[in-house]
Order: structure tokens, then C-alpha cells, then sequence
């Protein structure tokens, strides 16, 4: 979460923001209409495959939940007469092409869509029906239906058991657009004993998180961020009688206690925890309970509120992930942000976070039209003296969808479209002030340095999780030390070349 910044626009890579892509007019594509709906209970039963991909170029230091959310929704929504499996490559499930599915349906992200268009090609080669879905999809149809046989853009909640009954009467569109549908003006909760009967994952411990969400959407509209042209600027939060039962739910399927611990681990994937105080503070209430540990995304700024930062401590909230993006004044102006000593203000707010039982972890983002390399010193240092835990760091990268993508492509200032790549941690834009290679590898050498071994121990010293931070901050160490060897060795890497603007985000947005 970054809305310390807002509302002005601001550039970086950051995990929050919400219900209709709007990547294309839906007008302009065919959408056909289902002539009837019937009830969705009486759609003949189909023998569903849901799939996650796992990107090319994913590492494992991506804090993997136990499954992807937008696959447990769909799981969850589904009627129930229809039989459901579930394979998570990121947990290395293998996928049957030869499996008697009706279909088979994949979510993407930019970083996994070459790998999901692979899999629907293999399937597809085997005669089965595929639908994509996902933000990498939604904001790429002429690019995606070249792989399957539909695409379905934006939420999916109202639209789903069409493409079912479109399914089972022979009848699919190529394109399903969430505009077409009624808004999801609420959203569903999980069915957790569904999704674990259906997945491959057995009962796990706390060194797995299972995710969970409270609310879905972001009134903000940070130029980087997807949020606002997809999930969108509503922001629907769930009843906290709801979620406090959906935790109890996911405990008794998921979780088993072991000698490392006795409480589960929940990540909340919220884009913006927080937004609405008073729901937040009633939600945070509700689950102190629940007797668990769970880490969010949210603002610096809403950690300020000494309040806040005591129920999230009390409810069992053991990590915020924040936004931080940059730290040098001089950049957030660029960035065209006015606030003065946010490193004294940032220090503090973390200081106390720290002493009331909350660890921080924090997102920086590199700009190579802007960032030195003094500038990646000082990160650099920041996140030593404040003893960040589980620092992420990314190279700007202008997602499909986003404000920043639409700029940079009209620009021409994205120099390679290999969506593999699309990991953060690869330079996609153009690096005029230092050669682009000596950029990537003093960025990664940077990140490295937040791994080293005297800042991991100044972390597990001073946070007050100190296994967790451990662990985690070895994996990290580990995935670095290996791209740093591959980029290094790679020297040069092949260039992918610019992809022309899809028509469908030529035009201007539907709402
Ligand atoms: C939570 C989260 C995470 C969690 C994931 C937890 C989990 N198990 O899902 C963690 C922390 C692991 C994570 C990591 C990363 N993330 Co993240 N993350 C998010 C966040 C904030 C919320 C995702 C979410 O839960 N959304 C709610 C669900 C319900 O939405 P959904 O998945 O889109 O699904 C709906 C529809 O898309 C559709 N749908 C989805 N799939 C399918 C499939 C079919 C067949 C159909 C019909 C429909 C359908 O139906 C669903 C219900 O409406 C989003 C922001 C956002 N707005 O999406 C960023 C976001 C997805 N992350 C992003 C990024 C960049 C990353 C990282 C690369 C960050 C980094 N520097 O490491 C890594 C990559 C990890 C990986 N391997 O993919 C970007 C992705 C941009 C893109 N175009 O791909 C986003 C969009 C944020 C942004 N910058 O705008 N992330
Ligand atoms: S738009 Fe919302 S969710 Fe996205 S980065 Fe900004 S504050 Fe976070």
C-alpha cells in the first residue's frame, strides 16, 4: 500500500489496489449474449480443472500462499454438482493433459502468462475447452483467445456460471467482460473445505501461509498499479462475522499444529487493509479470537494511529507489508510527492511498530530515468538502520493495465516484452544514464547487500519474529546469490521485442 503518497499519482511496483478491467471497450469485441440464464444448480455436472502457472522466471523468494486467491474464489462460487481439481505449479503439481476434463481453467499474471499459454495450447491439442482469466488476460485478449477458447475479463463473481452453462451446452463465447454483468457489489467468502479437497495440499504448519481476504478494491489511483483499472476504485469489505468464520474454517482443514508452532499463519491479500479505519478496527475485533498470526499490505501512514497498530498487534497481526517505494525526498518529488523527512517520519513509525510486537517489511522500487546508483546506497542503508523485514526491491515495471504502461508504451520507453521477465527484478525500460547490463547487476548486487550476512543478523536480532525473518532472509539470500550468478554469466540477454498497444487498450475506459 502506498496511499501515504496519494492521491497524487505515483510510480512503482506495489501490491495493492480492485472490479472491472477496463482494458477495452467491450463493445468492440464479441460478446454474445447467453439467451437464458437457469438456475445454476441445474447446469449438467462438469469436471472442471482449475491451474496455476508458475512463471518461467518465478523464483521461490515470492511468498507463495497456499493457493492463489482468484483460483479459491472461483473454487468457492462454483455450484456444486460440478467436480473440481486443483494443480498449483508453484508447489510443483503436475499437470495430466490426457485428463478427462470438460474444462480447464487457468489464471494469469503477466509473469506466468507465457507459461499458462502453453499449458492451454497442450491442452487445447488434446481437444479440451480452456478459458483464461487473470489480469494478465483481462488487459490482453486479442494476445490470450490466440491460446484458448475464451477470455474472461475483470472479476469474475457474476459472470461465472454463464460461462459454465455456456460450457455444458456447447455454447462458450470467445469473450466474457465482467462490464457486461451486473457489478460485484459484494464479494464472496471461501469455501475452504472446498478448495482443500480439491487442491493437492494436505494439512500444513506454520511455515506455510494460507490466504484469506477482508476487503477487495482501492479508491486510489497509483499509475503502477493494476488496482484501479481492475478490481477497481470500490472497495467491498467483507462482515467480520464472516471472515471470523472463514478463519476458524481454514484452521480446522488446512492447519495442523506441530513442535515449530501452534498457531497458523494466514497472509490477508487485501490491496488495501485499512482504507475504511472503523471497519478495519471493527474487523481486527472480531478475529482477536482466532487466535492466529497473519501479515497484511498496508499503508505507512495508517501504522501512524497508535490505536491501529495496538489491534493489529492484538489480533495477531505479525507483519504489515508497506509500500515504502522510495525513501530520497528528492525522488518522491520527482515522483511528485511533497512530503518532507519521511525517513525521520518512516523511522519512527517502524521504531514503534517494532516495540509494540509488529514487524515491518517494505516494497522500494528502482527508476532507472531517475535512481542513482547513490540512490541505491541509501536504500540500501534505510533498510539496515531500520532493520526492514523481508525487503522486496523491483525495477520499475510498467504492467499491462496500468497508467504507467499506457505512458511508457506511447513513449516507447519499454525496451523488451518477454512477460518471463516481468518479475521485478529485470530492466523492461529504457536505462539512459548507465549501461543497462552495469544497472541490472549493481541492482541486484544492491539487493543482494539487503540479504548480507550482517544485516540478517541485525534483522533476527531486532524483530520480534526472529525464525521466520531467519528462514525467510536465507531463501532470499540464496535466490539472489543465484540470479546475480546468471545475470552475471548471461551477460547480454536476448531483447524481446515491444509488442504494438493491443487495440482493446487503445481506447479510453468504459467507466
Ligand atoms: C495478494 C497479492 C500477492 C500475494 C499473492 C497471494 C495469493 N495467493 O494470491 C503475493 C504477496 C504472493 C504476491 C506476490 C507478487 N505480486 Co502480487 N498482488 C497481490 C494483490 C494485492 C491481490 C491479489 C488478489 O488476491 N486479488 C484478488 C483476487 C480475487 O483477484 P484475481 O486474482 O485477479 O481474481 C479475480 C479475477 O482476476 C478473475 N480471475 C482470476 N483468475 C481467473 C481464471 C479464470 C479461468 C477466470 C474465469 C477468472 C479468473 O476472477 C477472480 C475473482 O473476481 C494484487 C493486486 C490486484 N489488484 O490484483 C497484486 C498483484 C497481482 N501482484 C503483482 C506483482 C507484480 C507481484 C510480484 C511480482 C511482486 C514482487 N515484486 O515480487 C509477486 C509475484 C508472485 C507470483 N508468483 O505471482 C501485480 C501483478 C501485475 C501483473 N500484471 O501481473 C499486482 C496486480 C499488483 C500491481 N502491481 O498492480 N502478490
Ligand atoms: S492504487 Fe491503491 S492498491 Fe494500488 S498501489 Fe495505490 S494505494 Fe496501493
Amino acid at each position: 500500500m502506498n496511499n501515504d503518497l496519494l492521491p497524487e499519482q505515483s510510480y512503482s511496483i506495489a501490491h495493492h489496489s480492485a472490479s472491472s478491467a477496463d482494458s477495452k471497450p467491450s463493445s468492440q469485441l464479441e460478446t454474445t449474449e447467453t439467451p437464458q440464464l437457469l438456475p445454476p444448480e441445474s447446469i449438467r455436472p462438469l469436471k472442471i480443472l482449475f491451474i496455476t502457472p508458475q512463471g518461467k522466471k518465478d523464483e521461490d523468494s515470492n511468498q507463495k500462499a497456499l493457493f492463489a486467491m482468484g483460483i479459491g474464489i472461483l473454487v468457492s462460487i462454483t455450484p456444486k454438482q460440478h467436480q473440481i481439481e486443483l494443480v498449483d505449479e508453484l508447489f510443483g503439481d503436475k499437470i495430466h493433459y490426457q485428463g478427462d476434463y470438460d474444462l480447464v481453467a487457468i489464471t494469469t499474471r503477466t509473469l506466468n502468462a507465457t507459461r499458462a499459454y502453453e499449458i492451454a495450447d497442450k491442452f487445447r491439442q488434446h481437444g479440451k475447452k480452456v478459458v483464461l482469466g487473470g489480469v494478465h488476460a483481462s488487459f490482453n485478449y486479442e494476445e490470450a483467445i490466440a491460446h484458448c477458447d475464451a477470455v474472461v475479463h475483470g472479476e469474475a463473481e457474476n459472470l461465472w456460471t454463464t460461462v459454465l452453462q455456456d460450457v455444458a451446452q456447447g455454447t462458450l463465447k470467445p469473450h466474457y467482460d465482467s462490464r457486461d454483468f451486473p457489478p460485484v457489489e459484494q464479494t464472496p467468502g471461501l469455501d475452504y473445505e472446498r478448495i482443500f479437497n480439491a487442491s493437492k495440499r494436505g494439512k500444513v504448519d506454520v511455515r506455510k501461509s494460507i490466504p484469506i481476504y477482508t476487503t477487495r478494491g482501492c479508491p486510489y489511483s497509483c499509475s503502477f498499479c493494476v488496482t484501479p483499472n481492475f478490481t477497481g476504485k470500490l472497495y467491498r469489505i467483507q462482515e467480520p462475522e464472516a471472515i471470523k468464520n472463514q478463519i476458524e474454517q481454514a484452521k480446522r482443514v488446512f492447519f495442523q499444529k506441530t513442535r515449530l508452532g501452534k498457531k497458523p499463519w494466514f497472509m490477508f491479500t487485501d490491496e488495501n487493509f485499512g482504507v475504511n479505519k472503523k471497519k478495519m478496527w471493527e474487523i481486527l475485533e472480531a478475529i482477536k479470537e482466532c487466535d492466529i498470526n497473519f501479515s497484511t499490505f498496508i499503508s505507512i501512514n495508517f501504522l501512524e494511529d497508535a490505536k491501529t497498530v495496538r489491534l493489529l498487534v492484538e489480533a495477531g497481526c505479525v507483519m504489515v507489508l508497506v509500500g515504502f517505494e522510495s525513501i530520497n525526498e528528492e525522488t518522491l518529488k520527482a515522483y511528485g510527492k511533497t512530503r518532507q523527512n519521511s525517513v525521520e517520519k518512516f523511522t519512527k513509525i517502524i521504531e514503534n511498530c517494532r516495540k509494540a510486537g509488529l514487524c515491518v517489511q517494505g516494497n522500494f522500487l528502482v527508476n532507472p530515468a531517475i535512481d542513482t546508483y547513490e540512490d541505491m546506497d541509501a536504500v540500501l542503508a534505510f533498510v539496515r538502520d531500520n532493520h526492514i523485514v523481508m525487503p522486496i526491491y523491483s525495477l520499475l515495471t510498467p504492467y499491462p493495465g496500468t497508467a504507467l504502461y499506457l505512458e511508457y508504451k506511447e513513449k516507447g520507453l519499454i525496451v523488451d516484452e518477454d512477460w518471463d521477465k516481468y518479475t521485478a527484478q529485470n530492466l523492461i525500460v529504457r536505462c539512459d544514464k548507465y549501461d543497462p547490463l552495469e544497472y541490472q547487476i549493481n541492482f541486484l548486487q544492491h539487493y543482494l547487500a539487503m540479504y548480507s550476512r550482517r544485516t540478517i543478523v541485525g534483522r533476527v536480532w531486532h524483530n520480534p519474529i526472529k525464525l521466520i525473518t531467519l528462514i525467510t532472509s536465507i531463501l532470499f539470500r540464496k535466490n539472489l546469490q543465484d540470479q546475480l550468478k546468471s545475470v552475471k554469466l548471461g551477460k547480454r540477454q536476448p531483447v524481446a521485442q515491444p509488442r504494438p498497444v493491443p487495440v482493446s487498450l487503445q481506447t479510453s475506459h468504459k467507466d
